[in-house]
């Protein structure tokens, strides 16, 4: 399988997490693409050309990190991203972290095309959908990883990391001490730690135009953890022209 991916989307983290947790590492190779580049076979797969994208054995595109995580759960049931017992709390609390991500990402990206995005309407209350969903999360945990990996807590982990990452004008976590002290807990878990989020690499272009990074040959077939896992894979290649990955992509 394919895995389009950036170093920065919360959705592709969603769908790293479960990718982990699943032990599915091995089967998926990863590609990591500038989500507005347009490159051609990343566009074929998936007409909003938006990471996530996956791509299956057979070269069927599925786009969107819910249906790929869908996907993911029927390849690989065990553990389950959406087990049954409990159902209701965990997709409560998933509901509040998901909200939080898309408000998260659509400031990003409304940044892009009106630069006073934030104190515009929608802006604002995009601002309360992150302070708000914290706060609700602070109240309502999802389970520890080490209990049990599912929606709650992939979406819960990286909602903290990525408003933490991309709106670090604040700490956000200041005042919310059962949320801090969860997403401590969960530091030392595989999974979390080798998907955090980053930015900035350099890489070489590839001569289609289309924004592909190339990769050698067996550095693609890994999810690129951390960025001096990422700047080592690229020391290899020889090849040093920057490449900003961190740009208002989300
Ligand atoms: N609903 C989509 C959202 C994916 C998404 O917005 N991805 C962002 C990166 S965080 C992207 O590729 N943005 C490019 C664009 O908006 O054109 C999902 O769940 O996968």
């Amino acid at each position: 399988m394919k895995l389009y991916i950036n170093t920065t989307s919360p959705f592709v983290r969603l769908v790293r997490l479960a990718i982990a947790e699943k032990g599915l590492a091995g089967r998926v190779e990863t590609e990591i693409v500038d989500p507005w580049g347009d490159a051609e076979p990343f566009l074929r797969a998936n007409a909003a050309a938006r990471v996530p994208t996956l791509v299956t054995d057979d070269g069927t595109p599925i786009a969107e990190a819910l249906l790929i995580l869908r996907y993911l759960d029927a390849i690989a049931p065990e553990p389950s991203v959406w087990p049954a017992r409990d159902l209701e709390r965990t997709l409560t609390v998933a509901a509040v972290a998901l909200g939080a991500i898309e408000a998260a990402t659509s400031i990003i990206i409304g940044r892009k095309s009106s630069p006073t995005f934030d104190s515009d309407a929608v802006g604002i209350k995009r601002h309360r959908t992150m302070r708000e969903g914290l706060r609700r999360l602070d109240a309502m945990p999802p389970r520890d990883f080490a209990d049990r990996p599912d929606i709650a807590g992939y979406a819960a982990v990286t909602v903290v990391d990525y408003i933490g990452f991309r709106f670090p004008d604040r700490d956000w976590l200041a005042d919310l001490p059962t949320l801090s002290a969860w997403r401590e807990r969960q530091q030392q878990r595989e999974s979390v730690a080798s998907t955090q989020p980053y930015t900035l690499g350099c890489g070489r272009r590839s001569n289609d135009g289309g924004g592909m990074v190339e990769l050698s040959e067996d550095s693609s077939n890994r999810i690129f953890s951390t960025l001096s896992d990422w700047e080592d894979q690229l020391k290899a290649l020889g090849e040093d022209i920057p490449i900003d990955f961190g740009g208002p992509e989300p």
